[in-house]
């Protein structure tokens, strides 16, 4: 098992016995939500996870240790850490934080590289981040990790913030399956479905496991995106989380946030502007993922 990583033990029993370990990321918990919501959110990510059979292995770098399986006191450390105290991690910013000790909460492309090197095949969190509406220049690197590193990520599609339909063009560039679970077409995070076609319905965790199977012993090197609508008593009406999103990225433009900070903003924003209606359906989602992905990751241990 990797050195340079520290595990919770029941994570390493799990791993060394071929169990169904499901990783979950920890930059919703920084950046993501506010306190208490993104403590609870985490939590109950790990509870539903542990519910249906699986050990779930929350990652995020702490004093420059890369850490797989937070304890709860560590997920409340980090939440007190918060924004301020702890960098957003993709993969240019892993070397930083562990060369020079620092904090970090792992993004989708964070927590993929910490996954495989882990030896976790199944992953849960929210929304992906993608290609930004209006900046087809900015890419996340989510998507770009989708293409290089074998993990299967289930998530609740990608949020209306981003441009989808090209968002799912770079995902086929990257070569990466996107594929709906018990839907035809992409989930809009919020809304059950962007209207988009998916590449393929999958209605079992069998099947995901089958397609992730193959992919192995093809010897490809790609992610697999699982995409699960919210579900449907949680999910916002499509024309309420439009018009939040639509007023959220032009205050982003107008305050001229790039980079990074855009994601973390434009969330922040929308949170607001629906007086917490998109926080309800967002914490719907991460639960029904985690349990999704628990599914698969029993089906894919066996
Ligand atoms: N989208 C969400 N919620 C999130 C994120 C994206 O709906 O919390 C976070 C994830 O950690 C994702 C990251 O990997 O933002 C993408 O950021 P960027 O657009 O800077 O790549
Ligand atoms: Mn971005």
């Amino acid at each position: 098992m990797n050195e340079t990583l520290i595990f919770a033990p029941e994570v390493r029993e799990a791993l060394a016995a071929g169990g169904p370990v499901v990783a979950l990321e920890s930059t919703l918990i920084t950046h993501g939500f506010p306190y208490p919501a993104n403590v609870e959110t985490a939590l109950a990510m790990e509870r539903v996870i542990r519910e249906q059979g699986g050990v779930p292995a929350t990652i995020a770098v702490l004093d420059g240790q890369i850490t797989v399986g937070l304890s709860a006191e560590q997920i409340e450390r980090l939440a007190a850490l918060g924004q301020a105290g702890v960098r957003k991690c993709s993969r240019r910013d892993l070397p930083i934080v562990v060369g020079l000790r620092q904090h970090g909460a792992t993004t989708v492309a964070g927590t993929m590289i910490v996954a495989h090197m882990a030896g976790i095949e199944v992953f849960a969190t929210g929304g992906i981040g993608g290609v930004h509406r209006g900046h087809p220049e900015d890419v996340s690197a989510d998507l770009i990790e989708l293409g290089r590193t074998p993990i299967t990520v289930v998530c609740a599609g990608a949020k209306s913030i981003l441009d989808l339909p090209l968002t799912l063009e770079v995902l086929e560039t990257q070569g990466v399956p996107v594929l709906g679970y018990g839907t035809d077409t992409l989930p809009a995070f919020y809304s059950r479905s962007s209207g988009l076609p998916v590449d393929q319905r999958v209605d079992t965790p069998e099947q995901v496991a089958a397609i992730v199977a193959a992919r192995r012993r093809l010897g490809l090197q790609h992610g697999t995106l699982v995409t699960v609508p919210v579900p449907e008593e949680d999910a916002l009406p499509n024309d309420e989380a439009e018009r939040a999103i639509a007023e959220a990225t032009r205050q982003a433009e107008a305050a001229g946030i790039h980079g990074k900070a855009v994601t973390p903003f434009v969330l922040a924003k929308v949170l607001e502007l629906t007086g917490g209606r998109s926080q309800r359906a967002n914490i719907a989602a991460l639960v029904n993922n985690a349990r999704v992905a628990a599914q698969i990751a029993r089906a894919i241990a066996g």
